[in-house]
């Protein structure tokens, strides 16, 4: 099963909206064939392995999957009836297709044939490769996730503003990785003005990729008269959206858009983009992921008003020890312990000195949004 895990994740970032899923075919022992689902619309990963078998298997082969043989016929076929017809007895699976069309059926197709069917082999690593797809097929809206990087005492600047870097270089091409997964990444105006990242995935070896990039901004501040920043005007302009509001300047929406940037308008009383209608678009226009990557007040606002699903937090062993320094995340008013957001199904993970720890988030019942602090961003 870790051998088909391996597989499913060769297709990172690839199979959207699809799941990533991989199999291996065993016969007596031995790895006989190998496959995975490689692209969204493409063969799924059992019959990849079935047909790269290039015979029947034999009468013993046992075929281990990372997620349930889908029962349906979808564009592709459905894989239980592949692995029928191949005359596979024996199957073992990871996680249940969370997908309402199947969710089990597939199980009890195989089973009704008299195959056996063992379910649940490192069912949590199977079900963590598909956080998105996971999410998205369920609710049918796409899965927000918050990427944040801090001190040990949860700083993500100096007093002076000082941050790059605090964490390492392994964590920090981690990172690089997480957005070639996601569809799309989003951040805010003035992580855009301080930085101006590209937001681009770089990873060694590989060719730049670019995922859909959301600029926050509900003023439109950013489009400023000399340089535009880079994701306004590099070779992948049009692959990004301004998210803003009506108190933007139609100058600034026009210049944006002759550019070929996009630009999301939507109704807010105040300059703030509300993340629930923002999310509402991106079901709409299919776009099934979206990783927040910052700054503080961004993701701040997008767990006071509770819409971040997930939380991916790396944690540098350095320490400032001082109040004045930046805080990784703030607006909330926690009397409370029991008033604490709190993550789960926690994946921990070593990078170089640093660590990440990454994990669904859980709201609690009745938290006050600090008022004070609520002007943020
Ligand atoms: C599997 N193995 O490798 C994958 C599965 O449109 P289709 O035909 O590609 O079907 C898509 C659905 O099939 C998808 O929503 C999910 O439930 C399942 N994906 N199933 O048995 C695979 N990729
Ligand atoms: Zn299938």
């Amino acid at each position: 099963m870790r051998r088909a895990i391996g597989l499913a994740l060769r297709g990172w970032g690839r199979t959207h909206p699809n799941p990533m899923v991989g199999a291996v075919l065993v016969e007596d022992g031995r790895v006989a064939a190998e496959g995975l689902h490689e692209r969204d619309g493409g063969p799924h990963a059992e019959r990849a392995a079935i047909d790269s078998l290039g015979r029947p298997p034999g009468p013993h082969a046992t075929l281990y999957v990372t997620m349930e043989p889908c029962s349906t016929a979808g564009r592709t076929g459905a894989c239980t009836g592949a692995i029928l017809a191949a005359g596979i007895r024996r199957v073992v699976v990871g996680a249940t297709d969370p997908n309402p069309a199947h969710a089990g059926a597939g199980f009890a197709v195989l089973r009704g044939a008299g195959v056996e069917t063992v379910t649940g082999v490192l069912e949590a690593e199977c079900a963590d490769i598909n956080l998105i797809y996971n999410h998205w097929i369920t609710r049918g809206t796409p899965f927000l996730a918050g990427k944040l990087a801090s001190t040990l005492d949860g700083r993500i600047a100096t007093r002076t503003g000082e941050s790059k870097w605090i964490t390492g270089g392994v964590a920090r091409e981690d990172v690089h990785r997480w957005r070639a997964l996601f569809p799309a990444i989003a951040v805010g105006a003035g992580t855009l003005m301080a930085d101006d990242p590209r937001l681009t995935a770089r990873r060694e070896g590989m060719a730049i990729e670019c995922p859909t990039r959301f600029v926050f901004d509900g003023r439109l501040r950013s489009v400023v008269d000399d340089r535009l920043p880079a994701v306004y005007s590099d070779e992948f302009a049009r692959r990004t959206v301004a998210v803003t509001t009506r108190h933007a300047g139609e100058g600034y929406v026009r210049k944006l858009r002759d550019r070929g940037v996009g630009v999301w308008i939507f109704d807010s009383a105040d300059a703030r983009v509300p993340l629930a209608k923002f999310r509402a678009r991106c079901a709409d226009e299919g776009i099934i992921g979206v990783l927040f990557e910052g700054g503080a007040n961004l993701l701040s606002r997008a767990l006071s008003e509770r819409e971040l699903d997930y939380l991916i937090a790396y944690q540098a062993p350095v320490i400032f020890a001082d109040e004045r320094s930046k805080p990784v995340l703030g607006g909330l008013r926690t009397e409370r312990l029991s008033q604490a957001i709190r993550l789960a199904d926690v994946r921990r993970l070593n990078l170089g000195d640093d660590s990440l720890a990454r994990g669904r988030i859980v709201y609690p019942d009745g938290v006050q949004i600090d008022e004070a602090l609520s002007g943020l961003g």
